[in-house]
């Protein structure tokens, strides 16, 4: 049974009018769904979710995701009902510069906030991730425990925005097959955005659509009644029946009337996204019974109410704290497993364990999945898989199942509800969104792959990785037109430099085996954001110790192959697939009397990261006598080989062809390097 007295629903109102005070504040914002979705918002942090505001990333509770990202407010408010450190002066600073109270909800800058949204779909897509996240460290460290400390829910407020976007449809269908019964969604139908009616552009049965993918849905209509009545009753026990659904993911539609309760403009596209206006705020006052001369006001009484929520959560945590005690003393080995993941560390081994090539020749994407496969015994934490492409991506973790329920097994793949091997079909867009999921809900390392071209299908989710510093890792293969006879469609030109484009991700292109092993080191160890390897689907030739004795200084991000000149005539600077053409250019220019060093520079954004000494010794400012070497666009190079230098480059379509024929047509030869060098003065 719901308690719920008067004074909830004065907290309720109060958050309502705290939404429009704030956009009337600063004069912009979304003030409409904060105001309707009020009360379900309070339901779930008051009445339903286990949490203590005191310390919002205790492990055991239950994670909030606030999908309609531009109805920040819907969060914020309760944020500061609840005592999660958010106070007044906060709200009133809504969308001001330094505030904690952004345009849309920043992970790692608000407490309370689990994760950054706004471009919708992403968190609905993402929530998919959470409830992976969940099943997996409870199979990784309590498996079949009925009443265990690694049980909570991922709740979800979305809306028409985040149902509509293809990403959510894409994650929703991994969720039903996944059988996520800890994931409960509320979707609020209110049957407006910023075109208004969305019967222009939405009429799908959308609870039929979830049904397909296997959700168990249910309806609350708060407007099907003569008045509309937000009966929290009815909402309430459709989150119990829910929660009580264990083999399915949850949808609840909850048909709303947008900005209700303001008697204007309730249920126009004009209160989404736009203030109400004084006249309408002080309408709006007057129907809840507030003082319409008074802005921000919140009773006394309502918010010693709402921040009885501190005594409850303490309460819960401290029973969930014993739960938690008990597995500890009972699982010691789990125990500090779960402590060196929850402290961000590596085994202090793990150097040993990355495989070590001595000769032959061998495609990096070959390579990574033997690393893949070496570090999988010492990293228990390490999960993942590919859109489907997991024979051409080198992403399975041979000794271990995939993740899904065991009825999915198919001939090729055994399938557990803790298994190690993702599966995300061909969805590439998903699949980065879960990957934000798994990392921001848990302590695990997540990792999928695709075709690099592909990229550009998992960007957006991508884009949120980095900003939210989410240590995601993509194993993205077949990165140049030297993938040959697929052509165009499939060959990577531009996606170098508009990855390198991306603040806060860190992308890594090895030239051979051994640097490939560093450079999973390196991702591993980059715990402030993604990491892109970015690997070949040909062979190249493994650089022995007397070729290049120190492939670890990959983690400078750029270095000199082998000895070196203290005082070049000349550079040559290429990245992945094209360092062993540099070094052939190299041998026939040294062979004409010049002195090169060949510059490895697997990662931008590693060199950029050394010490201005560190650098120059790599390029030095005096050797303007520059060349870059990569197999896609020259622009990114133009910082490093100066205005003196040159690029040999791809700044056109690739074309379908064996990559020997290809890498000659489209001049990434030693001929040249030579050419382009010699040209320079
Ligand atoms: C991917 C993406 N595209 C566009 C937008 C811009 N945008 C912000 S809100 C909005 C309308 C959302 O309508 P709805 O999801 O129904 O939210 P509600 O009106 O219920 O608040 C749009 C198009 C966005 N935030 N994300």
């Amino acid at each position: 049974m719901l308690e719920w007295n008067e004074l909830d629903d004065r907290a309720v109102d109060t958050a309502r009018v705290l939404a429009a005070d704030a956009v009337e504040s600063v004069g912009n914002g979304h003030p409409g769904t904060a105001m309707s979705l009020a009360p379900a918002a309070y339901l779930l942090f008051q009445k339903v979710m286990n949490h203590n505001p005191s310390n919002p990333r205790c492990l055991g509770r239950d994670r909030f995701i606030l999908s309609v990202g531009h109805s920040s407010l819907t969060l914020y408010t309760q944020l500061f009902l609840g005592g999660f450190g958010l106070e007044l002066d906060d709200l009133k600073n809504l969308r001001r510069w330094g505030s904690k109270t952004p345009g849309h909800p920043e992970f790692g800058h608000t407490d309370g906030v689990e994760i950054t949204t706004g471009p919708l779909g992403q968190g609905l897509a993402s929530a998919t991730g959470f409830a992976y996240s969940q099943r997996f460290e409870k199979e990784l460290f309590d498996s079949g425990n009925d009443d265990s400390a690694f049980d909570h829910f991922t709740y979800v407020l979305a809306s028409d925005g985040d149902v509509q976007e293809g990403v959510s449809g894409e994650a929703a269908s991994l969720a039903g097959h996944q059988k996520l019964g800890n994931l409960v969604v509320i979707y609020d139908a209110n049957q407006i955005s910023i075109e208004d009616d969305t019967d222009i552009a939405f009429t799908e049965d959308v609870n039929a659509r979830y049904e397909a993918y296997g959700w168990h849905t249910q309806t609350v209509d708060w407007k099907s009644g003569p008045d509309y009545h937000e009966d929290l009753n009815a909402l309430y026990e459709a989150i119990e029946k829910a929660k009580s659904v264990s083999d399915k993911p949850s949808l609840i539609t909850l048909k709303t009337i947008i900005g209700w309760p303001a008697p204007n403009k309730q249920n126009t596209g004009g209160i989404h996204g736009a203030k109400l206006g004084e006249e309408e705020v002080r309408a709006t006052k007057e129907i809840l019974g507030f003082d319409p001369d008074k802005s921000f006001e919140v009773a006394p009484e309502v918010l010693d109410h709402s921040r009885k929520l501190l005594e409850r959560g303490k309460r819960w945590e401290e029973s969930w704290k014993q739960k938690f005690q008990e597995w500890s003393n009972s699982n010691p080995d789990k125990s500090k497993l779960l402590d060196r993941l929850m402290s961000g560390e590596l085994p202090e081994n793990i150097e040993s364990v990355l495989p070590q090539f001595d000769e032959g020749s061998i495609a990096t994407r070959a390579a990574s999945g033997k690393v893949i496969n070496s570090l999988a015994d010492s990293l228990p934490e390490l999960w993942g898989g590919s859109a489907d492409l997991a024979g051409s991506n080198n992403t399975t973790i041979a000794s271990a199942t995939s993740f899904a329920p065991s009825e999915h097994s198919t001939d090729m793949f055994k399938a557990t509800p803790g298994g190690r091997v993702l599966h995300f079909g061909i969805r590439e867009h998903a699949m980065g969104s879960i990957l934000n999921g798994i990392a921001l809900s848990g302590h695990t390392r997540p990792f999928a792959g695709t075709f690099l071209v592909f990229s550009d299908y998992m960007r957006p989710a991508v884009r949120l990785a980095a900003l939210m510093g989410v240590p995601a890792i993509y194993v993205w293969t077949h990165d140049s037109i030297a993938l040959g006879e697929d052509g165009p469609t499939h060959q990577p030109i531009e996606h170098l430099t508009a990855l390198r484009a991306i603040p806060n991700l860190t992308v890594i292109r090895p030239a051979d085996a051994n640097e490939t092993s560093q450079a999973w080191l390196a991702a591993l160890k980059n715990t402030s954001g993604p990491t892109a390897l970015v690997l070949t689907r040909q062979n190249l030739p493994v650089m022995d110790k007397s070729t290049n004795p120190r492939p670890e200084l990959l983690h400078k991000g750029a270095y000199v192959i082998g000895e070196g000149h203290q005082t070049p005539d000349g550079l040559l600077i290429a990245t992945g697939s094209e360092v062993a053409i540099a070094l052939e250019a190299k041998n026939a220019l040294e062979a004409k009397g010049e002195k090169i060093n060949v510059i490895s520079m697997p990662s931008f954004e590693l060199f950029e990261a050394q010490d201005e000494q560190y650098k120059e010794s790599v390029l030095p400012a005096a050797v303007t006598k520059r060349v870059s070497i990569e197999a896609g666009l020259s622009m990114p190079w133009q910082k490093y080989v100066g205005t003196a230098g040159a690029s040999v480059s791809i700044e056109t379509f690739g074309a379908s062809a064996s990559y020997e024929v290809l890498y000659e047509k489209y001049g990434i030869t030693a001929e040249a390097v030579i050419e382009k060098y010699e040209g320079l003065k």
